[in-house]
């Protein structure tokens, strides 16, 4: 199989060398990219605080396929398992309700890095960067559906604790690490029915956004970013953290900005937005996802949005102003794969990205030949990438073509079936 691999690849990177196009370059940049792997998709996003239910918070994850991780252990395995099937160095999404707190019942205002230990080491021994989310959902305080933006005073002042308590650690991660975190902020606030007043709630939540980030921490530890959102279950009518409220927010305090796929409206289009935000913004994290009709969190695969945000992160040269994370949840299917078929299908399309003879389509738009610029689009569509794809994973030690998938239903069988 081997030698099938390594002659495609040849016959491959000549087609490529045709049109001024190095594969070898190609896959030294993809070497650069690092995704960031939520670790929610191993647990439905549970945690292991057992404080709130997922719905308080609008959140759900469907299905019950068996073999769910109940413990940061456990988790760690899969995760662990996960990695080893993708090609590359990336790093883990961390969200609050994940902290090891040895039993003990801790609030989440009381959260410091000594109940991510367990984390960053094992983070560091594997090489991993890492990302953190204070969680402000599944909790008795964001029952009513408000937390940074709440009219409680008492309730505002709980959750902006958790939020600095959550940029501490973040700057903690990144230290210990040694490259920074990035600490990203989203709530679920917003209301289910019409309100009346939609302005209130949002200067109250830009005030509470200035206390959290009040200390300037150092940006080689700690990268804050901010995520809107369009509905969610229980706020459909009005969710006060919307996308110009945030984009605004950014611009004025310079934090970043985190763009969900499946936080707009469905012909709305993240990929166009990312070179729009970043003449005003340093940097940007994405969560991608995949929608389906509404904000469904479905595993990522290789949809022609999935191709259009690679090209344009590629294309604008964004690769170091782009943090790229996913973020969906699917318990239907096997936790492991969700995570393996997410994670390759964003490498690929990068790769892809990478692979485009961008000149060529340039200079077709900027001589006016439109007719050319479509015609070759479309054959670019045809290029051997999945040659050059197979060939990446064999020399990064990661499975080539499906057989990952034998690996995941051992281990279904050997691990899950004992949980
Ligand atoms: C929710 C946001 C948010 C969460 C995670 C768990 O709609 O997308 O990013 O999915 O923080
Ligand atoms: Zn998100």
């Amino acid at each position: 199989m081997t030698e099938r691999i390594e002659s495609a690849y040849r016959l491959a990177s000549d087609r490529y060398r045709e049109l001024g196009v190095d594969t070898a370059e190609a896959m030294a940049r993809l070497e650069e990219v690092a995704v960031s792997m939520h670790c929610w998709q191993g647990d439905d996003v549970g945690g292991f605080e057992n404080a709130g239910s997922l719905t308080d918070g609008g959140l759900m994850a469907t299905g019950n396929y068996p073999g769910k991780a109940r413990t940061a252990e456990e988790l760690r395995k899969d995760l662990e398992k996960a990695y080893s099937l993708i090609p590359g160095r990336h790093r883990v999404n961390l969200h609050a309700i994940y902290a090891e707190t040895g039993g003990k019942k801790v609030d989440r205002n009381e959260l410091t890095i000594e109940h991510f230990a367990g984390w960053v080491d094992w983070a560091k021994s594997l090489g991993l960067g890492m990302d953190f989310n204070p969680t402000y959902f599944a909790h008795p305080k964001a029952k009513s559906g408000f937390t940074l933006s709440s009219a409680d005073d008492g309730i505002r002042k709980f959750w902006v604790e958790h939020g600095i308590a959550c940029r501490k650690i973040g700057a903690e991660i990144g230290k210990r690490l040694g490259k920074p975190c990035v600490t990203n902020v989203w709530i679920p606030d917003g209301s289910k029915d019409v309100p009346i007043d939609r302005k209130t709630p949002r200067s109250l939540l830009a005030k509470s956004l200035d206390a959290i980030f009040a200390e300037k921490l150092d940006r080689k530890n700690n990268l804050d970013s901010v995520e809107s959102k369009l509905f969610g279950i229980g706020s459909e009518s009005y969710v006060v953290g919307s996308h110009e409220f945030y984009v605004g927010y950014a611009v004025k305090n310079g934090t970043m900005l985190t763009l969900d796929t499946g936080h707009f409206h469905p012909t709305e289009k993240v990929s166009d937005k990312i070179s729009a935000v970043l003449l005003f913004l340093d940097e940007v994290q994405l969560h991608v996802s995949r929608g389906v009709r509404w904000d469904s969190d479905h595993v990522v695969i290789m949809c022609d949005e999935l191709s259009s945000i690679a090209e344009e992160i590629v294309r604008g040269g964004f690769m170091d102003r782009v943090h790229i994370g996913l973020d969906y949840f699917d318990a239907s299917i096997n936790r492991i794969a969700a995570w393996v078929i997410g994670m390759r299908c964003m490498l690929r399309s990068m790769l892809t990205a990478l692979l485009e003879p961008t000149e060529m389509l340039r200079k077709a738009e900027r001589d006016g030949d439109f007719t050319a610029r479509l015609a070759l689009l479309e054959e670019v569509k045809a290029l051997p990438a999945s040659a050059v794809w197979d060939y990446y994973c064999l020399s990064h030690d990661a499975p080539v073509g499906e057989s990952w998938l034998r690996e995941v239903k051992t281990y279904e069988k050997e691990v899950f079936s004992n949980r």
